[in-house]
Parts: C-alpha cells; sequence; structure tokens
C-alpha cells in the first residue's frame, strides 16, 4: 500500500457478504459493529490505560449475542517501534509507547469475544502517521479497507463500541457519519482517556448527527 497505514486480515473462515436475497428487492440490511482498540495497552494497568476500560468488554459481548451484527470488524491499533505519535520518539508525539505490533500490550483482551468470522483493521501501522480512526489517517483519501468491507456487507448501520472514546472511537463514528452510514455509538461500550475529553467527544458526536445509545436502548431497537 502507498501510505502503508491499514492492513486488513480477513480470517480465512469469514463468510462472504450476502447477496441480496431477490434481484431487484432491496437487501435487508443488517448492522455491523465496529469494535474499536479494545486491546490490553488501553485496559487498566496497560501502557495508555483508559480508566474502567475493562467494563467495555462485557457489554461488547453482550451486544453480540443480542444483535445479529451482518460483519463484526475489531480494529487495533498497531504501531512499529519509534511510531510518531510516542513522546519517545517524536517532539511531536503525546502518548507513551503502547500497542506495539505483535507485542502483548497490542493484543485484543483477552475477555473479549471473538469469532472465526470477525475481520481485524490495525492502523498507525506507518511509523510517520498516526491514525485514530479506523477509517484510516484524516479523510480526504480514498476508500480504506474498513469503508468497503461495510459496503460490501450492505450495512447502513455502524454500531461503534470500545477504546478511547475521545480518540479513536470519537474519530472512527465521526468518519462513518461522514461517510454516510446511520451510526450508533454506545454510551455504556466506551470509556474515555479523560472525563472532560468523554463529554467534548459526546457532544461533537451528537452536534454530528451520531446516535449516543445506550446497550439496553440499542438492544431493544435492534
Ligand atoms: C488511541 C491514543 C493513541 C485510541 C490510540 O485507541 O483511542 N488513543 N492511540
Ligand atoms: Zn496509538
Amino acid at each position: 500500500r502507498a501510505d502503508g497505514t491499514i492492513d486488513v486480515v480477513t480470517k480465512p473462515h469469514a463468510s462472504p457478504p450476502r447477496a441480496s436475497p431477490e434481484p431487484g428487492l432491496m437487501a435487508a440490511s443488517r448492522p455491523a459493529l465496529v469494535v474499536v482498540d479494545v486491546q490490553n495497552d488501553f485496559l487498566p494497568g496497560g501502557a495508555l490505560g483508559v480508566p474502567d476500560g475493562n467494563a467495555v468488554v462485557p457489554v461488547i459481548n453482550a451486544l453480540r449475542e443480542a444483535i445479529d451484527f451482518d460483519a463484526v470488524v475489531l480494529t487495533q491499533d498497531w504501531h512499529p517501534e519509534g511510531h510518531v505519535s510516542f513522546k519517545s520518539a517524536s517532539a511531536d508525539g503525546t502518548w507513551p509507547d503502547h500497542c506495539v505490533a505483535n507485542t502483548q500490550g497490542a493484543r485484543l483482551a483477552s475477555a473479549l469475544n471473538v469469532a472465526s468470522s470477525d475481520y481485524i483493521i490495525r492502523k498507525g501501522t506507518d511509523v510517520q502517521v498516526d491514525a485514530y480512526s479506523g477509517f484510516g489517517p484524516p479523510m480526504p483519501h480514498p476508500p480504506t479497507e474498513l469503508e468497503e468491507l461495510l459496503r460490501a456487507h450492505n450495512s447502513d448501520v455502524v454500531v461503534v463500541v470500545g477504546l478511547a472514546l475521545d480518540y479513536c472511537v470519537r474519530a472512527t463514528a465521526l468518519d462513518a457519519h461522514a461517510l454516510g452510514f446511520t451510526v450508533y455509538v454506545v454510551s455504556d461500550a466506551v470509556r474515555p482517556v479523560t472525563p472532560a475529553g468523554g463529554d467534548d467527544a459526546k457532544l461533537d458526536l451528537v452536534d454530528a448527527g451520531v446516535k449516543l445509545v445506550t446497550s439496553q436502548r440499542l438492544m431493544a431497537a435492534l
């Protein structure tokens, strides 16, 4: 890839997107779930631990049980050593070293339920470019794997959960909305790095037209 920033790994058992049931009939669109960066380094005790970050895991597992998602995409922050976002590596760096590719800290939280049909998208893989959004570095850019995957599944509705609300969840949800998807962010399935950042993110999301809902309400609605 020219920018080297995003890699998609589709699992060998991933089922192909379903075709429309009948030509000319709109396929019934089932929602997609995007689980953002639920990785060890973002859990309490991790390199960039998000307060109470563990609390999102059982909620995400329950959402998967209750809702028949057409596609589940797990994003992973996946940085090379010396990444531009690291304070240790760059004057512009804002973060401690975190989610270094192939380390324990970059692995998905072990309590998170994962299926063989899930997709994994890795971001921030270019040493010189950071990417908070699962759609890649700040738009505009050509359609990325995440967008193509969601479109291939005919999912108009995208549910976004994970860590951290004020960074990667926010950026991913705003991009999804800008791309025309109906976007839900599940308030009890996200946690912010800071409370103020979380409040700002919620205001920005609602302003943009993203729907902020509890898992209870979403499970009743979908
Ligand atoms: C994130 C800071 C740096 C996130 C990733 O997943 O929200 N935050 N890298
Ligand atoms: Zn990062």
